[in-house]
């Protein structure tokens, strides 16, 4: 009896535990946040996975850097990896992570990427466009390569998406990460109006990278107040423009653009509410004393639209609230 039970615990370590070892590997999904004070009490319980619906929900680590996942606090995330007993509890050593498109991005493929391979689709190139497996925090395994324009040959270098369920009025953000090549030309983000009547685009906004060839996170905000009804909005990645014979690129990732909801009449200090402190920034710009106004603050201060901020504009601010 004695030398079976020895057999069957040698059987158990030689082949159970290699297979249970592989059952602790997870997969899961989710929104990655920071853990706060817990039970566990150790290096294993820094961050914590609030799980998307169908996945588990988890203590993440990755003990060999504890604080690595810093870059990745309230992203949308895949995380993969092996089970590991810490101190108090377990924890998910995180060895694989990728950053989820999301859900409320309009950009379409703006990871450049799809299921881990390189993927150019859904925007429009200008010149020549690869992809590139140099990526920013969170950017998977593939990045945008862009020619930068050249005088002597292809210009403008860049990559242009249209993006829909945005317009007039809109307030949105744009984000994306840039990295320089050379550093001849200046690579940048750019919103434009692309008029209804094929005019040159407009730029909205625009943010350039220079001076380094690191990655950089750029982001616009704009409130579309100066598209006109009709216009599209376009988004452009421009990998700058260079003199002569020279060459230069620029890479591009993680693209995103959120509609964050519209703009009011009478809403000056852009909250969402129009309420006494519009009213006293537009009793200011009248006196005087609030200037350097944005064209959205001149827009959303004519509150009656006729051309003119003046005091009625306050008389209609304050009477309109009293109709029920
Ligand atoms: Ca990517
Ligand atoms: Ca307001
Ligand atoms: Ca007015």
């Amino acid at each position: 009896m004695k030398v079976q039970k020895f057999i069957l615990t040698l059987l158990f370590f030689l082949f159970l535990n290699p297979l249970l070892a592989d059952t602790q590997r997870l997969l899961t999904r989710g929104v990655l946040v920071y853990n706060g004070p817990n039970i566990c009490m150790d290096l294993c319980s820094i961050y914590f996975l609030e799980a998307d619906p169908g996945f588990t929900s988890t203590t993440i680590t990755h003990l060999p850097d504890p604080y690595v996942l810093d870059d990745y606090i309230n992203m949308s995330v895949e995380i993969e990896g092996e089970i590991v007993d810490c101190l108090l509890c377990s924890a998910l050593q995180a060895d694989q992570l990728t950053v989820l498109e999301d859900g409320d991005n309009l950009v379409v493929n703006g990871s450049f990427e799809s299921a881990g391979d390189a993927d150019l689709s859904g925007w429009t190139y200008t010149c020549s466009a690869t992809s590139s497996p140099d990526t920013p925090p969170g950017g998977g395994n593939w990045s945008l390569y862009l020619e930068a324009g050249n005088t002597q040959g292809c210009f403008p270098g860049q990559a242009v998406q249209t993006p829909v369920d945005i317009g007039f009025r809109d307030i949105i953000t744009l984000s994306a990460w840039i990295q320089p090549g050379y550093g001849f030309s200046v690579p940048s983000l750019q919103l434009v109006a692309l008029p209804e009547d094929n005019g040159n685009p407009l730029i909205l906004a625009q943010q350039a990278v220079m001076d380094t060839n690191d990655w950089v996170f750029v982001e616009l905000t704009d409130t579309l107040i100066n598209l006109n009804p009709g216009d599209q909005i376009g988004i452009i990645l421009d990998a700058g423009m260079t003199g002569g014979p020279v060459y230069d690129w620029a890479l591009f990732d993680l693209v995103t653009l959120t509609n964050d909801g519209s703009v009011h009449l009478g809403d000056i200090n852009g909250d969402s509410q129009v309420n006494i402190l519009d009213i006293v920034t537009l009793a200011g710009i009248i006196l005087g004393t609030v200037t350097e106004l944005t064209d959205f603050q001149l827009w959303a201060a004519d509150f009656n639209q006729d051309g003119n901020i003046n005091v009625m504009d306050i008389v209609g601010m304050i009477i309109i609230p009293l109709i029920p």
